[in-house]
């Protein structure tokens, strides 16, 4: 019996993991907070599945995961091949980072601890295999370009240094334990179910809003940050992909390919036959209609980052040789998946 433990199985990444483990025949596991408000639309429709188990938890409540854990050693007992733990839990906000460091770092970084040691209490260890979300934040200002496995980090937020702890605690478990555990040092990566306060989705939800002139401008931060944006759906396989080897490696899943948030903008804009030109510089600046001269982007400090990541640029060689994994989805499709979903 394969079984998964999804921690973060409400967000983008969790719920399109979830897809892939239930297809593959997995019974998945997922962790879920309780809120005043639902949050699980992105999974709703696996509700039905039998082989789908949600449970309450958090990534601060370490007796939590612990019971989780032994709940699941008790169902399956002998017939457990194989546990799947893939820590997608996390506060992964990095501009709100900056106003909830110290929770973030109880979350992003102590709450990978948590986990790593419930696997040990629990007697689990060597049937586990473990994933940490980490992430391209971890390059923040960036020591060389491309990025690889090698690349020394320097983070830029307290998302990116929570992350840095939950990186070597899970490379210290994985040499101090002898545990298969890996990090994922994942580019980001967007959908149709991408948080709406990321820049993709505020982007391509503000252009359907002002196609229906329910909005009538898009404000926005820094439009020369450049970012190596990828489908969620192409990265949570090559998640998979890494708890399936032979040894337990760390991998960088990136796209390769990297464009600035304006380029974002006019991709997405064009696609409803709207070409932004520019005028002004700073926050000064504003995009507008070329065709109407209706002023539609505007820029405002409140989304500037006390410390920015101006580049993010990925090198996935080790990926794609050694797991065989490849994009299927490119920057062109991602804006056009994205705009079509947004604006049906
Ligand atoms: P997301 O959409 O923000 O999802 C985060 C998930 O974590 C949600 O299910 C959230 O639950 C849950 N969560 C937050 N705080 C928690 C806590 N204290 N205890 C338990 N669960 C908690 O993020 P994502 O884009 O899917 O990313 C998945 C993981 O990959 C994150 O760890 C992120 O930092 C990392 N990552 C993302 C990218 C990217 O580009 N997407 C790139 C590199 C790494 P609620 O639904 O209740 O809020
Ligand atoms: O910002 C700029 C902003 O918030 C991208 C998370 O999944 O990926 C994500 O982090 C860029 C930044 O993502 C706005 O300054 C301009 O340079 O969409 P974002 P992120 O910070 O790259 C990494 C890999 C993760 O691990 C994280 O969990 O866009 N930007 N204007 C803006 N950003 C936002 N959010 N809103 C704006 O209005």
């Amino acid at each position: 019996m394969k079984v998964a433990l999804i921690t973060g199985i409400t967000g983008q990444d969790g719920s399109y993991l979830a897809e892939i483990l239930l297809e593959k025949n997995y019974d998945v596991w997922g962790i879920i907070r309780r809120s005043s408000n639902f949050t699980t639309s992105r999974i709703e429709h696996l509700y039905n599945n039998e082989s789908l188990f949600l449970k309450y938890g958090d990534l601060s409540d370490g007796s939590n995961i612990l019971s989780i854990l032994n709940e699941i050693k008790d169902k399956y007992k002998e017939n457990l091949e194989r546990l799947e733990v893939y820590n997608l839990a996390a506060m992964s906000h990095v501009k709100v980072s900056f106003e909830v460091p110290e929770y973030t770092g109880n979350i992003d970084g102590l709450g990978t601890l948590r986990l790593l040691e419930s696997i040990r209490a629990s007697g689990l260890k060597d049937k586990t295999r473990f994933y940490q979300a980490s992430t391209s934040e971890l390059y923040g200002k960036v020591q060389e370009v491309p990025q690889n496995e090698n690349t020394p980090f320097y983070p830029r937020s307290p998302y990116g240094v929570a992350k840095l702890y939950g990186y070597w605690i899970t490379v210290n478990y994985r040499e101090s334990y002898g545990m298969y555990c890996c990090n994922g040092i994942l580019f980001n990566h967007e959908s149709e179910r991408r948080g709406l306060t990321f820049v993709t989705r505020k982007i391509t939800k503000g252009l359907s809003k002002i196609l229906r002139n329910e909005q009538d401008k898009l404000v926005l931060g820094n439009l020369d940050a450049k970012r190596d944006w990828g489908h969620a759906k192409d990265f949570c396989y090559g998640m998979w992909l890494m708890l399936q080897q032979d040894e337990p490696e760390d991998f960088v899943l990136s796209t390769d390919e990297n464009h600035t948030v304006r380029e974002f903008v006019e991709k997405a804009f064009k696609l409803k036959n709207i070409e932004i030109i520019w005028k002004g510089s700073g926050i000064n600046e504003i995009g507008y209609d070329k065709n109407t001269n209706r002023e539609l982007i505007f820029i405002s400090e409140q989304y500037y980052r006390p410390a920015e990541v101006d580049l993010l640029l990925g090198d996935s060689s080790k990926a794609r040789e050694k797991l065989g994994w490849k994009i299927e989805c490119d920057f062109d499709n991602l804006v056009k998946k994205m705009v079509e979903e947004d604006c049906k």
